[in-house]
């Protein structure tokens, strides 16, 4: 079984010209608004984020945690600007309503992590704050755990979405770290996250087919119990919803699969009866995690959308997470 404990020695110096891979298929480009001055790889006080300046320049260096492996890993897996956080957001709000507790596991990420620490301190805030950036700019890299009456129900991972899929570095490898929980005995619950076409100009079609290609790497690499949920958020981008969590969903499923081709063939199932009802062996979901409009300063206003989205995605984690 693979260790989620790391440990590494912290280097002082950044490389601004090192690269754990050559794989460079477009040049950087600027994202969505709220991304424009965190999508480089060059370290600047806005996009370290708390990590070390070895982790930066190389993030098989990166050092985690997972202390608890009893409970199991719910993993938001997605590219830069996916929603991951804002998802963790909403998600965290709505537990919270629900009589959950939702708080950032302190052990996750080592001292020297002082945007953890923040974050762990600040979380509350950051979570019920109206302005996107205060959780996008500080919740990137974290671990949760959502309990209810004292029992623990699941964990929450996110991380930088680079770290999962490189739109810029499309066959990069994936870090140590991840390698490691893909390898771990924890009872796993891959969360992927898909988007409409036209919400992230990082996610062209190359880089979706790029990402589909991972997709299909990574389910060869699942331990067969593992979960896979198919996360289709920004669904308010589409002309699918009828009404507030309810969607066209074969309409959905059908858009994300020529969006990024060949993403759902790993999950075909094979099994001869079941595969008459039950095609895929993966849950599918649309989510909204809220609307975001700018204020007459340029801040970027966050409001949560309807209940019945995390109401939704938790119905499917929940159902996963006790079969
Ligand atoms: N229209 C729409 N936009 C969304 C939605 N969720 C997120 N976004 C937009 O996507 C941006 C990025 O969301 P994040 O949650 O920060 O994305 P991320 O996957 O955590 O990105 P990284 O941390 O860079 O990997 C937000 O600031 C919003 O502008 C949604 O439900 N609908
Ligand atoms: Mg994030």
């Amino acid at each position: 079984m693979a260790d989620l404990n790391f440990n590494t020695n912290i280097s002082k110096t950044i490389d601004l010209n090192s690269s754990s891979d050559n794989n460079n298929l477009h040049n950087n480009h600027s994202t969505s608004e709220s991304h424009a001055t965190t999508d480089s790889d060059i370290p600047t006080p806005a996009n370290t984020r708390g990590m070390s300046a070895e982790e930066l320049n190389d993030a098989n260096k990166i050092t985690i945690n997972i202390a608890d492996k009893q409970t199991p890993l719910i993993i938001l897996f997605g590219s830069p600007s996916s929603g991951k956080t804002m998802t963790l957001v909403r998600m965290t709000r709505f537990l919270r309503t629900q009589g959950y507790s939702v708080t950032p596991v302190t052990s996750f990420r080592p001292a020297y992590d002082d945007n953890y620490k923040q974050m762990c301190d600040s979380f509350d805030f950051m979570i019920n704050n109206e302005e996107a950036a205060n959780a996008n700019a500080r919740i990137n890299f974290m671990l949760l755990k959502v309990s209810k009456n004292g029992n623990p129900i699941c964990q929450i991972l996110e991380g930088p979405g680079e770290h999962y899929f490189h739109p810029e570095k499309p066959t990069a490898p994936f870090p140590r770290y991840i390698n490691a929980i893909i390898n771990s005995n924890s009872r796993k619950i891959w969360t992927i996250m898909v988007e409409p076409d036209n919400t992230n100009p990082r996610m062209d079609l190359t880089a979706r087919t790029f990402y589909a290609n991972k997709i299909q790497k990574l389910k060869s690499s699942l331990n067969p119990r593992d979960k896979v949920v198919f996360l289709y958020n920004k669904i308010d981008a589409t002309d699918f919803i009828i009404s507030p969590g309810v969607v066209k969903e074969k309409l959905a499923m059908k858009d994300v699969s020529d969006m990024y081709p060949g993403i759902f063939t790993p999950f075909l199932n094979q099994i001869p009866i079941i595969k008459s009802f039950r095609p895929y062996n993966f849950d599918f979901v649309s989510f909204h995690t809220g609307d975001y409009t700018k204020a007459a300063d340029t801040t970027l206003m966050f409001t949560a959308g309807h209940d019945n989205y995390p109401r939704n995605l938790w119905r499917i984690l929940l159902k996963r997470i006790h079969g």
